[in-house]
């Protein structure tokens, strides 16, 4: 009874932003990302009955609070599902810095339901993994799939799940993932965005806009189209970004190192190097490019102020088990 799976973290084109339903993870509106190649996590499950209490061990150091109770409810919805009691042991790492705020939850819950379902023995295709896995945390039901993957918004379990658009070999774009000085984030993702629906006076113009970009997403990566998918993610990304910064209270995780990106990514645009910027909730700035003009846009980032790291992702592959434990 023990499986190590592999997952990848994924950038949100279109953003995931407000729950309809806090406690099954149903989204307000549905969301497009790409799976990315080089942010993984590996989570090894091992379910025994010689432990008498489920031990949560991430990135080297035993889990405490908070982040212990999440894997250990998602342990207990996985156990429900396949009817068996014994506790667990997780051990879980990530191949990038989790403080540095890149998204941790996506490729984490991906790895523990993909491992966890393989060592209670559940046989599930992906869109029932999906849906265990949003239950964990939203964003990760999309690193299920590789490549370009839609997160569907439904009003019940089992019809909101992610599916894949296009395979990770389908188009060639790059996601530099831009790592800047930050100061440390106020508020959580989850209490971040439940504000925003109660209280943002412009959370129905983005509905409303999202439902747009959705579908153009979707066309433009199906026809290849790399202008419009960047045009449309940025314009997304800023109207999440105007929605959470008009909620009370304000939620600005932004640093001068943020802003600095975002001109620069506009200037070298109208020099005439293609490429555009997508923001989640931290300070971090992903940049989407064609792959020709990926070394010169790194050249570039390395040289501003605050820029602390810069990983070049290709679309990469859906969470998968391997056969290397790490215990
Ligand atoms: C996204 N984000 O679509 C959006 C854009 C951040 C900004 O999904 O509460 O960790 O666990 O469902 O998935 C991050 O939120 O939140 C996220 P929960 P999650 O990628």
């Amino acid at each position: 009874m023990k499986s190590t799976a592999v997952a990848n973290s994924n950038t949100a084109l279109v953003k995931y932003w407000g729950k309809y339903n806090e406690k099954l993870i149903l989204p307000m509106n549905g969301s497009i990302s790409l799976t990315v190649d080089k942010l993984s996590t590996t989570t090894t499950v091992e379910f025994s009955g010689d432990y008498d209490n489920d031990i949560v061990e991430l990135n080297g150091k035993k889990a405490e609070g908070k982040e212990a109770s999440r894997v250990i409810e998602h342990l207990d919805l996985i156990r429900k599902l396949a009817k068996s009691t014994p506790k667990a042991k997780v051990v879980s790492k990530n191949n990038f810095l989790t403080a540095a705020g890149l998204a941790s939850s996506a490729s984490g819950f991906a790895a523990l339901t993909v491992a966890g379902c393989d060592a209670v023995g559940l046989e599930l295709n992906k869109k029932e993994l999906s849906i265990i896995a949003r239950q964990g945390s939203g964003s990760s039901c999309r690193s299920i799939f590789g490549g370009y993957v839609e997160w569907i918004a439904a009003k019940s379990s089992e019809k909101s799940y992610a599916k894949q658009i296009a395979g990770e070999n389908y188009f060639d774009i790059r996601d530099i993932a831009v790592v800047v000085e930050a100061a440390k984030r106020r508020y959580t993702t989850r209490e971040s965005m439940q504000a925003t629906v109660k209280t943002c006076p412009f959370y129905g113009s983005w509905l409303k806009a999202v439902k747009k970009d959705l579908a153009s997403v979707r066309r433009s990566i199906l026809e290849k189209d790399f202008t419009m998918i960047g045009k449309v993610a940025e314009l997304n990304s800023l109207m999440m970004h105007a929605i959470a910064l008009t909620t009370t209270p304000t939620i600005l995780n932004w640093s001068p190192g943020t802003i600095s990106l975002m001109h620069a990514v506009q200037d070298w645009r109208m020099e005439g190097l293609e490429c555009y910027y997508t923001i989640d909730t931290g300070a971090h700035v992903h940049i989407l490019s064609l792959p020709e003009n990926s070394r010169e846009i790194i050249k570039r980032v390395k040289l501003i102020n605050d820029v602390i790291d810069v990983i070049e992702n290709r679309p990469g592959k859906g969470a998968e088990i391997v056969s290397k434990h790490l215990f």
